[in-house]
């Protein structure tokens, strides 16, 4: 019985690869230097992966950026508007793509279902492909120079394409056989420089998929397999292959990699499938996707049969996925009680469990017992912890949920909110943050550290806060908001608030590039026990007569960028903290707070990855959404806000939110799916963004104005809102403030143009 990794994190133990990298962009590092850090990573990696007793330690996996971005390099995919004229792409070059620079740069998404951002490779119909990097050959001899063999990972080419863009909009597969000799290439380089297994990852065979491209799957692994005697591991995460299992099972490869974790219906397959001569199965047993300490007496019996049928040679042990999307070392976290402690599995933990579940398996239960008995005892302790079933907590929810009262009809609440509020025709708002200068990242870090009181600290936010709303104000801004100087990342500030969370010190993960995020772990049920953010809130409201958005984050973005509890369900999770929520919606009425907008950008990622699961989904989001502000008065205005544009497919669940205002990002994309969010006739107003905040570039007044006018042509001007696309807490306050007045200055030139044509 083997252990595989399948891939380890990336970014380092303390985020060496953030440090050196950003300061290569800084000027602090040279490409040397830089150079130098990534192999020390790397070793460090390999070597604890060998420590651990793993056997199929990853190689290529590594990634100074991002992987998909390094096989479009690897593969010759680069843009022309880039000027590459062939060869190696160098460092620079290789960082514009990710980052832009003279010319914009890759489109970033989601990758699958996770939190993490990969660059989106663009193809031209007549692309050509070529060979341009050694990079898989040369970390496998990287690390043979350590003394460790290593199995090269790739992306595989069909989900390389498949996670790619044509332009006009064709059939990446198109590509599939002219790229398939770049390939081909790697795969005889590897085997020559004496790999005897190469990794190649297909998830995209997890997404619904035609029997056309299955064909090509298909051809494209025949010709793989000829290219030369490596051993070929394809390696599926992410969910199931439904219906086309049995086409993968008899492709022509030597292993393949189950996610059982997401697909345990594939613990039936291996039972009665015809088992190839030469194949290995690779269980996925452990979470890769969740920091949770296995159930190891419940994987066990499951693999015991298929160890049997296939014998100890043929069966590999491995996380359900690659390991990018879990923390490094759950040991790091010296500030958590043990106990708690001893409930999580990062990285480390989960490659220690394969090893145990191998040892057990090996020796029998009698040879671990203590480990098995440890693992047991952690378990037990998470299921008998007093804060992980709370019946105060579930009777309430059911309450709450069983009597959430409905609103009036959109028509009725926008009368009552019209004569409340007074606002004019096009109302200017922001999405609620405000420049987190280096002044307000000093006082938070002195008073998390106890260098500065915290009533001092709380003053100090008074202080930003009055001169933040002044100036609103003086600009002329309609609905104001606080700012937000308390808050770092809005979900954290949230689960450091509420019973259920726990925050870890050093459980980062990879966003994208060299940005990362610390989601918290919701372990227990979830209730809020004092209100969050009505001091601040309430503090802005009396320093002005114009209205004071009170600011949360939506439930189901708290849900999806936490690591959830694996003991009750996803939209069980998900219910309590909107009553949560619900609980600080009412206390910031109840203090005189008139609008209020609960942010949901993560609502449409949380999409299921096949489509006939997205619609039971959208259902329960959406019901928990609204019941984060049922009980509200009509007269209390409700917004909304979702960044990373893409709304088209789901206009009818933005609908069902039943929100008063919605602040959409559009801006970046020039309103290219306004005429979708239009086509939806929603009731509610809109706000889509008039400037795009994630660039420096202060807009124009007149590139405001045409948004703006834009955006009145497609929609009823009586419901658009002026706002920018998102927050602005990541841009500098010379570049907020010129904004903001270009963007004031559109909306009452808009105004009056209208008001002249009425
Ligand atoms: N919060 C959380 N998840 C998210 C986002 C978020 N996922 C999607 C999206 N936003 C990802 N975008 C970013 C943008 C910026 C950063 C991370 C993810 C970022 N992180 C700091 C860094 O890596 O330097 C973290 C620094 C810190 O908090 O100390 O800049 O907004 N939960
Ligand atoms: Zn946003």
């Amino acid at each position: 019985t083997w252990i595989a990794t399948l891939g380890f994190p990336r970014i380092g133990r303390r985020r060496e690869l953030k440090r050196a990298v950003e300061g290569y962009f800084a000027g602090r590092l040279t490409a040397a230097e830089l150079a130098d850090a990534a192999a020390n990573l790397r070793a460090e990696r390999w070597r604890l992966q060998h420590q651990l007793g793993v056997d199929l330690i990853p190689a290529n996996d590594f990634s100074l950026y991002d992987h998909v971005l390094d096989t479009a390099v690897m593969v010759g995919a680069v843009p022309a508007r880039f000027g590459w004229t062939g060869g190696p792409v160098g460092l620079d070059l290789y960082f514009e793509m990710a980052r832009g620079g003279r010319v914009p740069p890759l489109e970033m998404t989601k990758w699958f279902d996770t939190n993490y951002h990969y660059l989106v490779p663009e193809f031209t119909p007549d692309q050509a492909f070529a060979l341009t990097s050694r990079k898989p050959v040369d970390e496998f001899c990287e690390a043979r120079a350590l003394g460790i063999r290593t199995v090269p990972v790739l992306l595989g080419p069909v989900s390389f394409l498949l996670l790619g863009k044509m332009a006009g909009g064709g059939h990446p597969l198109a590509l599939l056989s002219r790229l398939l000799p770049v390939y081909e290439e790697v795969l005889r380089q590897l085997h020559a420089a004496g790999a005897a297994w190469v990794q190649l990852d297909e998830p995209c065979l997890v997404l619904d998929r035609t029997a056309e491209e299955m064909a090509q799957v298909s051809a494209a692994y025949e010709r793989l397999a000829a290219a030369a005697p490596v051993k070929v591991m394809l390696v599926t995460y992410f969910g199931g292959l439904g219906e086309h299992f049995e086409r993968v099972w008899s492709l022509p490869v030597h292993g393949i990699h189950l996610d059982l974790v997401r697909a345990p219906e594939h613990w039936d397959d291996l039972a009665r499938v015809r088992v190839p001569d030469e194949r290995v199965v690779s269980l996925g047993v452990i979470d890769g996707r969740n920091v949770w300490r296995a159930d190891l007496d419940a994987v066990l019996p499951r693999v015991s049969p298929v160890l049997a049928r296939f014998g100890g040679e043929r069966v590999v042990l491995a996380p359900s996925c690659p390991l990018l999307h879990v923390p490094w070392d759950a040991a790091q976290e010296g500030k958590l009680d043990p106990k708690v402690r001893s409930w999580l599995s990062f990285a480390v933990q989960k490659l220690e469990e394969l090893h145990l579940l191998r040892r057990a398996l090996d020796e029998g239960e009698d040879g671990v017992r203590e480990a098995w008995s440890a693992q047991r005892a952690a378990l037990a302790s998470r299921r008998a912890h007093p804060g992980v079933v709370r019946q105060d907590v579930r009777a309430r929810v059911e309450a709450v949920a069983a009597e959430a009262p409905a609103r009036a009809p959109r028509a009725v609440r926008r009368r009552l909110q019209k004569d409340r509020l007074g606002l004019p025709l096009l109302p200017t708002t922001t999405i609620g943050s405000f420049p987190q200068t280096e002044a307000v990242r000093r006082a938070r870090a002195d008073a998390r550290q106890g260098r500065m009181a915290p009533e001092a600290y709380a003053s100090f936010l008074r202080e930003q806060i009055a001169r933040c709303v002044r100036r609103q104000e003086a600009l002329g801004l309609d609905v104001l908001v606080h700012g937000e100087f308390e808050r770092t990342d809005m979900v954290e500030y949230f689960a450091e608030q509420l019973d259920g969370f726990l925050v870890t010190e050093h459980g980062w993960v990879q966003s994208y590039g060299t940005r990362c995020v610390k989601p918290p772990v919701i372990y227990g049920d979830v209730a809020r026990p004092r209100p969050m953010t009505v001091a601040w809130t309430t503090y802005a409201q009396s320093l002005t007569d114009r209205p004071v958005k009170g600011m949360l984050t939506g439930p189901v973005t708290i849900l999806q960028w936490s690591f959830v509890r694996d003991d009750l369900s996803r939209e069980a999770v998900c219910r309590q903290i909107a009553v949560a929520i619900r609980d600080e919606v009412l206390d910031l009425e109840r203090a005189g707070i008139r609008v209020i907008q609960i942010d949901e950008p993560a609502l449409r990622e949380g999409l299921p990855l096949r489509r006939a699961d997205r619609a039971l989904y959208l259902d329960w989001a959406v019901a928990c959404f609204r019941l984060a502000y049922a009980g509200v008065r009509d007269e209390t205005q409700i917004h909304t806000h979702m960044c990373y544009a893409e709304f088209s497919d789901i206009t009818s669940a933005i609908a069902a939110m039943d929100v008063d205002v919605i602040s959409l990002e559009a801006a970046r994309s020039g309103m290219a799916d306004l005429p979708s969010i239009a086509a939806a006739r929603l009731s509610c107003d809109i706000g889509p963004g008039v400037y795009d905040i994630h660039s420096p570039r202060i807009p124009e007044v007149a590139e405001v104005r045409a948004l703006l006018a834009k955006a009145c042509t497609l929609l009823p001007p009586e419901q658009v809102w002026v706002n920018p696309d998102c927050g602005l807490k990541t841009r500098r306050e010379e570049e907020v403030w010129p904004a903001l007045t270009h963007m004031i200055t559109a909306a009452r030139e808009m105004r009056e143009t209208l008001t002249q044509a009425a």
